[in-house]
């Protein structure tokens, strides 16, 4: 596999700055190097340059940073539309707005490949707010409604080329979520794994039976990965964390499944705070993550010096 790194240290749609670090702490946790050791071909495209800012004036006085995350969406956008042509695009975070880019750019790549894309979402929250429903807004909050295309974002967000149809897109590990989100979510029909199922259930049978739709529809998958997925006793450098997350095991048996699907087509990197981590644990936890979701097997691993 060809997999081209590209980083979008974005951090004004986050409450607060560090994100912006994000894609040099992955750099030197050593992503491309583990890539290249599982055998892949590792390009890095370097950086996202985010277009121009111009004023933008919208009703909802709460929303921070709407021109630079406006400008940073569409230069996102056409990069990751650019990345996904071929190979495996991984986009280094960057807050989680960057998302509002990579799936729309790797969506407009999948409908001209007559391709169904489906996402999956892995993050305590579903960042399903609109720009009229955030209350704090920060718009890391919104980049799943706006690349489903819900209501709301047209004349402030780049027109969107092909939005994701939400029976398409699955949220897993979810355990902070608000109203307006909530009520959104059911009413467009995404589905919902909230971490109560995953421990009701297992996480497995829940991923697998959607990687089977997938499947199914010969579909290509985007898979984003907020850090904040994790628990934050494994991986605190994240600006918003919430307890009860995804264990080590749960998170690698994701990604285990996923590399045993031959799905993934793309994957966002985002809400590393490397401002907040413990000597790089968080950057070398999803390093490794990655890794896996690339192939790598329990059994390959040998025994590691303390
Ligand atoms: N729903 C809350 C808000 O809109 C929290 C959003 C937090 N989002 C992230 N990414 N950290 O998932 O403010
Ligand atoms: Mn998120
Ligand atoms: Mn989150």
């Amino acid at each position: 596999m060809h997999c081209k790194i590209l980083g979008a240290p974005v951090q004004d749609g986050a409450g607060r700055m560090g994100c912006e670090m994000g894609p040099s702490a992955l750099r030197t946790a050593g992503l491309a190097a583990a890539l290249g050791d599982l055998g892949h071909r590792v390009s890095d495209l370097g950086t996202v340059v985010p277009a121009s800012a111009g004023p933008i004036v919208h009703g909802n006085t709460a929303l921070k940073a709407l021109p630079e995350i406006v400008a940073w969406t569409a230069a996102i956008a056409e990069a990751a539309y650019a990345a996904s042509a071929d190979g495996m695009p991984i986009f280094l975070g960057g807050d989680h707005s960057i998302s509002a880019g990579t799936v729309s750019g790797v969506a407009r790549r999948a409908a001209e490949t007559g391709r169904p894309l489906f996402v999956l979402w892995l993050d305590a929250h579903p960042d399903f707010h609109t720009l009229d429903t955030t209350q704090s807004g920060n718009l890391h909050g919104v980049p799943l409604a706006y690349a489903s295309g819900q209501a709301g974002f047209s004349g402030y967000f780049p027109a969107l080329q092909a939005p994701v149809a939400p029976e398409r897109i699955c949220t897993l590990g979810l355990r902070s979520v608000d109203p307006a989100e909530r009520a959104a979510l059911q009413a467009a029909g995404v589905t919902v794994h909230d971490m109560r199922a995953v421990d009701e259930h297992g996480l497995a049978p829940l991923l697998r039976a959607f990687l089977e739709r997938v499947t199914a529809q010969n579909g290509l998958l985007h898979v984003s990965l907020d850090v904040d997925f994790l628990d934050p006793s494994i991986a605190p450098a994240v600006g918003t964390t919430v307890p009860g997350g995804a264990t080590f095991r749960e998170a690698h048996l994701a990604m285990e499944m996923l590399h045993d699907s031959g799905l993934v087509s793309s994957l966002d990197l985002v809400e590393l705070n490397p401002f907040l981590d413990e000597r790089g644990r968080t950057a070398t936890l999803l390093v490794d993550l990655t890794a896996s979701l690339m192939g790598r097997r329990i059994m390959d691993r040998p025994t590691r010096s303390h």
